[in-house]
């Protein structure tokens, strides 16, 4: 059957993630992956899982096993709601609904507010799988470059003036204002406070996306955009996906009473509700004081794995490239000098198998091409010096070919 006449309008929009795709590349053992947004398997809390599995299923079998509330289970939306309150969000459990990963949450977000056409504002450079959520909607992107202190404000307001001149407002801003992926770095919090401003005098609803906040290798916490909020315009969303396990495909949204309510109905027609048994296991692993001893756990596993990666870009990079040093989070965003295009150059670094995400798949305006995403989650110490050496090798030689 010849089926491309069938596909809808929405279809010939989306894309294959690049993300995703080399997912399947990079499960090839031989190739060291700075690709994907991994945890590191070895800090999975896999004997503490299979205790708190056993308590959920002798007490709570019979319901944990059940369907669920599309919302999620109550009791869970409790412990959510009093950790958010503890970061200053003024959240009670009706302002909470569980989803299937964030991912799902960005999706009932697209449902919940675009319709084809609708204008929506990103960073540049954003998650790719936001942006690929959010094209199923056949909306158009505006999008902000990020310096150190995150979205640049000053250039939001002239974009919002500029789009309202032609008489388009926004649907919505979204940002991960807190060790960004891709790029790692943090908005100020003078940059929040002015952002909650600017959503409120123009009406404007923020997405927050925050999977990262609690990888913090030095520093403060930020102060999340929804604990600003007092007009019930931020949406915030995290995931146990980065501070547990993405397996358990387990995260949440935060938002006004109204909008949950709207979300929930997106959610009865995706999913009906998420898995409940994996919301009996993180509620218990929360209240057990798991979490947080986990959370600390991951941090003192990631913050050498970081230090190696920045010192092998000075190592083995050229010495004019840019780059950033995290203070938190799973990624290096890099930018290397000369015309390289990094998706062209990707092949190459196969052949050498080491892999990366390249920078075009993170920006909404075709920019990005001599730019790199590196994961150091993921990866050994030692594979990950080894990776970027082979990986600087691959640079000097396409540096080399240009001239
Ligand atoms: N948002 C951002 C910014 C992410 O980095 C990710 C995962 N890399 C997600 C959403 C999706 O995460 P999940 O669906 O696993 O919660
Ligand atoms: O595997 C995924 O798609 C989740 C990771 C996201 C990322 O690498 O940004």
């Amino acid at each position: 059957m010849y089926a491309e006449r069938l596909f809808s309008e929405r279809m010939k929009t989306m894309r294959p993630s690049e993300i995703r795709e080399l997912l399947k590349l990079t499960q090839n053992p031989e190739i060291i992956s700075f690709a994907g947004g991994l945890p590191n398997p070895k800090a999975f809390p896999v004997d503490e899982l299979v205790e708190i599995t056993r308590e959920v299923l002798e007490k709570h079998g019979k319901v944990a096993l059940q369907y669920g509330p599309t919302e999620g289970i109550r009791s869970f939306r409790e412990v959510l709601a009093s950790r958010c309150a503890k970061e200053g969000m003024d959240v009670t459990s009706e302002n909470v609904v569980i989803t299937t990963g964030s991912q799902q949450g960005l999706d009932m977000i697209g449902r919940v507010f675009l319709d084809p056409g609708d204008t929506i504002i990103v960073e540049l450079p954003t998650y790719l799988g936001a942006i690929n959520a959010f094209r199923a909607y056949e909306v158009n992107f505006e999008g902000i470059p990020l310096d150190e202190d995150g979205m640049k404000i000053d250039l939001l307001e002239e974009k919002i003036e500029e789009l309202k001149k032609k008489g388009i407002t926004p649907k919505f801003i979204y940002v991960v204002p807190t060790f960004q992926n891709p790029a790692g770095v943090v908005m100020s919090e003078s940059r929040r406070r002015k952002l909650i401003d600017i959503a409120n005098e123009h009406d404007l609803i923020v997405i927050e996306d925050d999977p990262y906040g609690k990888l913090i290798y030095e520093g403060k916490p930020a102060k999340p955009l929804k604990a600003l909020d007092d007009e019930g315009r931020v949406i915030y969303i995290s995931t146990f996906s980065k501070i547990l396990a993405p397996g358990f495909r387990l995260a949440w949204i935060v938002a006004s009473e109204e909008l949950i309510r709207k979300l929930a109905i997106a959610k009865q027609a995706l999913d009906l509700c998420s898995n409940t048994f994996v919301q009996f296991v993180a509620k218990e692993f929360i209240e057990g004081g798991y979490l947080d001893l986990h959370i600390m756990k991951i941090i003192e596993m990631y913050r050498p794995k970081r230090d190696k990666m920045i010192e092998a870009i000075k190592n083995y990079f050229p010495s004019d490239t840019i780059f950033y040093k995290p203070r938190g989070g799973m990624f290096a965003w890099v930018t290397i000098p000369g015309n390289i295009d990094t998706e062209e150059m990707f092949l190459d670094a196969i052949k050498e198998k080491v892999a990366y995400i390249h920078g075009k798949a993170f920006y909404v305006d075709g920019g990005g091409a001599n730019s790199m995403r590196l994961n150091f989650s993921y990866s050994s110490e030692e594979l990950i010096d080894e990776g970027m050496r082979r990986l600087g090798k691959v640079i000097e030689k396409k540096l080399k070919e240009a001239k």
